[in-house]
């Protein structure tokens, strides 16, 4: 129905303005309408806080009786740690008809939500604007069903794919507007990777520099304790957990580094897995993650198979040379039938930059 539409945009214009900042919940926008006019809206603010149907509810000033919901996502059925289950305050307010934009993959809701719905006679429309609440949602919907972030590969290169010179210049390849994005992302993101090649080449801050925007979790692969510890990523704030050997976890530098409130994940295989990391970052709620790296952690993640997105930002210039860094090094595939594959290209100009978006097809 066309009002569903008008409705379902408002409620995901409302869930926008959370602004990435409910992780590990999803960001939800609701809207209650009555008689055609909007009488009551909501959003989830931040994980602890109502949930946007909750908050939408308690905050009408009229009867609920027959009105229609609009929500982003299916209603949830459970209790979490800190909310009641939102199908208990739609089923109490006198709604009527709830509309969505998609199904919750939390294995605790999938569709149990709106069966519970469903069984107290409530109508439930599904589907409306559901690739627009994907896609809103994309960190939660890997996060909730694999326990891993989703993860982003950003790339900012050359015309000829090179991410430095020789001898290790790379600032800057890209626009300042291109920056300025890449910072977006980073105060979206719950956590920023990268290894120690880059960090001892750049000494970067992996802070976020948008004004009110949220600084990511660095997390520093340092198996060799190289990075020194007046770098600023060893200088929290913003936290940092270094990914070390466990051969270095009786160096003085790992105390050092806890007494500074750095947590140390350390690992004993020849090289860090990248899976195993996934899931130890998951354990700490990390739901999204964006790699910025050199050229060998850009393929080490592509071949581990955890990337789920690329960003790659090409500028109009070109190095040349054998020796200038690749914005993907290391292994190489000998066929070009095997090759990774990006799909759903996006593709942005910004200043004289190019932004090519896309998602890693996963075999
Ligand atoms: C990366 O951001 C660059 O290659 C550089 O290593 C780093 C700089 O970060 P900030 O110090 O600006 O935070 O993309």
């Amino acid at each position: 129905m066309l009002d569903d539409k008008f409705f379902m945009k408002r409620a995901l214009f409302l869930a926008k303005k959370a602004n990435w900042r409910t992780s590990p919940n999803p960001m939800v926008g609701a809207v209650i309408v009555k008689d055609g006019k909007i009488i009551s809206e909501g959003y989830h603010k931040k994980a602890g806080l109502p949930h946007a149907e909750a908050e939408a509810i308690m905050s009408a000033k009229e009867s609920l009786d027959g009105a229609t919901l609009y929500v982003t996502l299916e209603p949830c059925c459970h209790r979490d740690k800190k909310t009641p289950p939102c199908t208990d305050a739609i089923i109490n307010s006198g709604i009527r008809r709830v509309v969505v934009a998609m199904r919750d993959p939390n294995p605790k809701v999938s569709g149990k939500g709106i069966e519970l719905l469903k069984n107290y006679g409530i109508e439930v429309i599904e589907g409306v604007f559901e690739e627009e609440a994907k896609k809103l949602n994309e960190f939660y919907i890997k996060y909730v069903t694999t326990r891993t972030p989703f993860v982003i590969l950003k790339i900012a290169m050359t015309m000829d794919g090179k991410i430095a010179t020789p001898r290790g210049e790379s600032k800057w390849i890209t626009s300042e507007k291109s920056r300025k994005l890449v910072h977006l992302i980073r105060s979206r993101v719950d956590a920023l990777l990268s290894a120690c090649g880059t960090v001892l080449k750049d000494n970067p801050m992996f802070t976020s520099r948008i004004k009110g925007g949220k600084n990511p979790l660095r997390v520093i692969i340092d198996p060799e304790l190289k990075i020194p510890l007046d770098y600023h990523v060893y200088s929290p704030p913003p936290h940092t957990i270094a990914v070390v050997h466990e051969t270095k976890l009786h160096d003085n530098k790992v105390k050092i580094l806890q007494s500074r409130g750095v947590e140390i994940i350390s690992f004993s295989s020849e090289k860090v897995d990248l899976q195993w990391l996934m899931k130890e970052l998951g354990k700490r709620e990390i739901t999204s993650l964006m790699i910025e790296g050199g050229s060998s952690l850009n393929s080490y993640a592509l071949w581990s198979g955890v990337v789920d997105k690329l960003m790659i930002f090409i500028a109009p210039k070109i190095i040349g040379g054998a020796d200038s860094y690749p914005s993907v090094g290391g292994k190489i595939y000998k066929n070009l039938n095997e090759a990774f594959e990006i799909k759903d290209l996006k593709i942005k100009k910004i200043s004289d930059d190019i932004l090519i978006e896309g998602y890693l097809k996963k075999a």
